[in-house]
């Protein structure tokens, strides 16, 4: 039984990697990986999870401590060929009164619009077009700064990282 079970599995996912993709990736479930209790600073990152369908990435982020609107400063650094060398970064930012979400490159300019959204007291999602990853397969990291001495900069001391090592893949 084992034996036939792994053969079908085996037959199974060349067919889905050849296939286009839209249908079976369309329905791919959230994939979320934690982050331990390791900084004392307002933003301590716990859960991060990513999802995608046909046109939209779409990331969210649960922190351990409640945080505002105006504490938010996570950026989802993007490497999209494997170098390890950063070419997007989704931002969240509180800007002029309000949440804002951008695509960036690593110089800052913007590539286009993130839409984001409160989903509780300790996180966020934020939503942009998949288009402008230029990629189907990624790894990514979470960054999360709490501007302790405010001076707009990110400092040691001021952030937590997810993975603290290493990169989180993801598959469009
Ligand atoms: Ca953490
Ligand atoms: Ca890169
Ligand atoms: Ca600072
Ligand atoms: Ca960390």
């Amino acid at each position: 039984m084992t034996a036939i079970v792994a053969v079908l599995l085996a037959s199974c996912s060349p067919m889905e990697m050849t296939q286009s993709g839209r249908t079976v990736e369309a329905l791919a479930a959230p994939v979320s990986f934690t982050d331990p209790d390791d900084v004392n600073l307002p933003l301590d990152l716990k859960t991060l999870t990513h999802e995608n369908d046909d046109s939209t990435v779409t990331y969210t982020v649960e922190t351990y401590d409640p945080f505002e609107d105006k504490q938010a400063d996570f950026k989802w650094a993007i490497d999209n060929n494997g170098d390890q060398k950063i070419d997007h970064l989704v931002s969240v930012e509180w800007e002029d009164g309000k949440l804002v979400g951008k695509v960036e490159d690593p110089k800052e300019k913007e590539l286009g619009k993130a839409t984001v959204t409160r989903i509780g007291a300790h996180a966020l999602r934020v939503s942009f077009s998949r288009r402008l990853l230029g990629a189907t397969e990624y790894q990514y990291r979470v960054i999360a700064v709490s501007d302790l001495n405010g001076n707009d900069e990110d400092d040691p001391g001021e952030v937590d990282l997810a993975p603290d090592t290493g990169f989180q893949p993801h598959r469009l």
